[in-house]
C-alpha cells in the first residue's frame, strides 16, 4: 500500500479539461508522487471514468478528490474527501458526505479514505464561490484553523487551497508551524519551479494543477522540488 505521508508532489488533473496522450504520459512519468483527479465544475461519472482509465496505464498512485456523489466509483487507490472548514454552508462540511455514506457506507474501505480539512483562501476561485467560503482570514485565523485541524479534528491532511492564485507564504508558514501531526497540502497558482520550491519549504505536499493545461514544460519542472527536499 502507498504511504501518502511521503508524498511531496501531486499533479491534480481536472476531468472536465482535455489533455493529450503525450502530455498525460509526461505528467504520469514525471516522478511526481501521485495523480489526483478532481475539479469543481462538470465533474461527471463519464469524464472521471475516462480519465481514470487513461491514468491507470501508468504505475503510480491514483486518487480521486470527491466533489459530488455521482462521480464516485471504485478503482482508485485513495479517495480524498474535502470538508471545507471555512464554509458557512454545512453541505460542504458534511452534507455531501452524509449522502455518500447513506448510499455507499456499507461498501467503503475506510483505509482508502483520507479526510481533508480544506481552508479556501482565494475569494476569486470557483471553489470559494461554490462553497461560500469565508476567505478573508488573517494569520491568527489560519493558525486557529490549523490548531482545530491538528489538535481537535485530528485530520490526516489540511489543505490550503488558493486554487488559481499563488498564496500568501506567511499564512502557509504560520499553518505549517501549528501542524505537528496533520499533513499540510498546499495548492494554488504554482506556475514554476521557484514557486513550487517556496511552498514546498513549508508545505509537506504541493499540488500542481492549472499550469499543466497552460504550460506543460513549466508544470513538469515543478517535480524537481523532490531532488532538493
Ligand atoms: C486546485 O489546489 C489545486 O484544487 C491546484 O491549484 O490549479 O491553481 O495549480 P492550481
Amino acid at each position: 500500500m502507498y504511504d501518502i505521508t511521503k508524498w511531496k508532489h501531486i499533479f491534480k488533473l481536472d476531468p472536465a479539461k482535455s489533455i493529450s496522450d503525450d502530455d498525460l504520459e509526461a505528467i504520469c512519468m514525471s516522478n511526481t508522487d501521485a495523480i489526483m483527479i478532481g475539479g469543481t465544475d462538470n465533474v461527471t461519472e463519464d469524464n472521471v471514468i475516462h480519465l481514470m482509465s487513461r491514468v491507470r496505464r501508468y504505475p503510480l498512485p491514483l486518487a480521486l478528490e470527491v466533489s459530488n456523489v455521482e462521480s464516485v466509483m471504485p478503482g482508485f487507490d485513495f479517495y480524498f474527501i474535502p470538508t471545507v472548514m471555512n464554509s458557512n454552508d454545512t453541505t460542504y462540511h458534511n452534507g455531501i458526505l452524509l449522502e455518500a455514506l447513506k448510499q455507499f457506507g456499507h461498501v467503503i474501505n475506510f483505509e482508502e479514505v483520507i479526510f481533508e480539512g480544506y481552508l479556501i483562501l482565494n475569494s476569486d476561485s470557483k471553489v470559494a464561490r461554490k462553497t461560500g467560503a469565508q476567505t478573508e482570514l488573517n494569520i491568527e485565523d489560519v493558525e486557529a484553523y490549523a490548531q482545530m485541524a491538528n489538535e481537535l479534528y485530528h485530520f490526516p491532511v489540511m489543505y490550503l487551497e488558493y486554487s488559481g492564485a499563488y498564496g500568501d507564504i506567511e499564512k502557509v508558514k504560520a499553518v505549517s508551524q501549528m501542524l505537528t501531526e496533520t499533513q499540510l497540502f498546499y495548492g494554488g497558482g504554482i506556475s514554476n519551479l521557484g514557486q513550487a520550491q517556496e511552498m514546498a519549504d513549508f508545505a509537506d505536499t504541493i499540488i500542481v494543477g492549472n499550469i499543466i493545461y497552460t504550460d506543460i514544460k513549466k508544470a513538469l519542472k515543478t517535480v524537481k522540488i523532490k531532488e532538493s527536499n
